[in-house]
């Protein structure tokens, strides 16, 4: 009950942050994405974890002013790295399936799209496939509207929740997110580490590109660089960082 109550009024005292983690083409070594992160400091607990609050945002209703100012803070955060000529990369935001319970959705978020200047297909949408899309219908409306400007969409945590083949092909997705459970196996060569080489294969066939999260070795990033995985995401590249670290890693690197 605490923290609900203070979940309130955390936007107002500005209590949140967003880390960013980069997104690596395995061809190139480039910056493709930034995946932006939740960060909560609480100025008694201290960091809480998006595990820990979302679904209290969830189930209060909070999720949509938290959605829409993660939303705002990162597009307007990649208008400004392109700016400064640090990279035009996709910015990719965390959605919750409750955000699709508002019909108005995709106008809403367009609407907050073209305030901020970013070019729509900049724009990546990550969505963790879940029980909790009661209405896919509805979600596919408001996500073929959002792709018609060119907003793209993750299946999050791709393997490791309900999503089927079935879900991959209503919901179209431009990028899978491997599940991180089938990149930390890779080091041990047992039967998972099959899956990871068996999701890139399905991306190669549907034509999707394929991500890698959690990738924490050199091992993990040699497997799926061979098995002809697209990007890497993970503690071997850089940890989520705040845009100020960030903004110095991208200055010194230019
Ligand atoms: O970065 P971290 O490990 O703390 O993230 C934990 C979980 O919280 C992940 O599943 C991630 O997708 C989710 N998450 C992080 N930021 C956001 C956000 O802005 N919105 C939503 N809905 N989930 C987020
Ligand atoms: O569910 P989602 O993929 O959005 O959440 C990403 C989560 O994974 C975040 O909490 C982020 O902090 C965490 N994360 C990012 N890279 C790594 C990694 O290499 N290893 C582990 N264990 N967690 C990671
Ligand atoms: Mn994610
Ligand atoms: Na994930």
């Amino acid at each position: 009950l605490g923290l609900e109550s203070s979940l309130r009024s955390v936007l107002c005292r500005r209590e949140l942050e967003l880390y960013y983690q980069y997104q690596v083409g395995l061809d190139n070594g480039q910056i493709e994405g930034m995946e932006a992160l939740l960060r909560w400091k609480h100025p008694e607990f201290g960091f809480i974890s998006p595990l820990d609050f979302i679904p209290i945002a969830e189930e209060t209703g909070m999720i949509i002013p938290i959605g829409d100012w993660v939303l705002r803070t990162a597009c307007e955060q990649q208008r400004i790295w392109k700016e400064q000529g640090y990279g035009d990369f996709r910015m990719s935001v965390n959605v919750s399936p409750y955000q699709f319970h508002d019909e108005h959705l995709a106008d809403h978020f367009l609407e907050i799209i073209a305030e901020t200047g970013i070019e729509p297909s900049r724009l990546v949408l990550e969505m963790t496939e879940s029980l909790a899309i009661h209405n896919v219908e509805r979600v596919i409306v408001q996500l073929d509207k959002l792709r018609a400007y060119g907003v793209q969409l993750a299946i999050d945590d791709f393997g490791s929740g309900y999503a089927s083949l079935a879900y991959v092909k209503q919901l179209r997705p431009s990028i899978l997110k491997i599940d991180r459970s089938f990149v930390s196996c890779i080091d041990d060569m047992d039967e998972d580490c099959r899956m990871a080489g068996a999701i890139v294969a399905l991306g190669k066939a549907l034509h999707i590109h394929v991500l890698a999260e959690g990738v924490e070795t050199e091992a993990q990033l040699q497997f799926l660089k061979e098995a002809g995985c697209d990007e890497i995401q993970g503690y071997y590249v850089n940890r989520p960082m705040p845009e100020s670290e960030i903004s110095q890693q991208l200055g010194s690197a230019g």
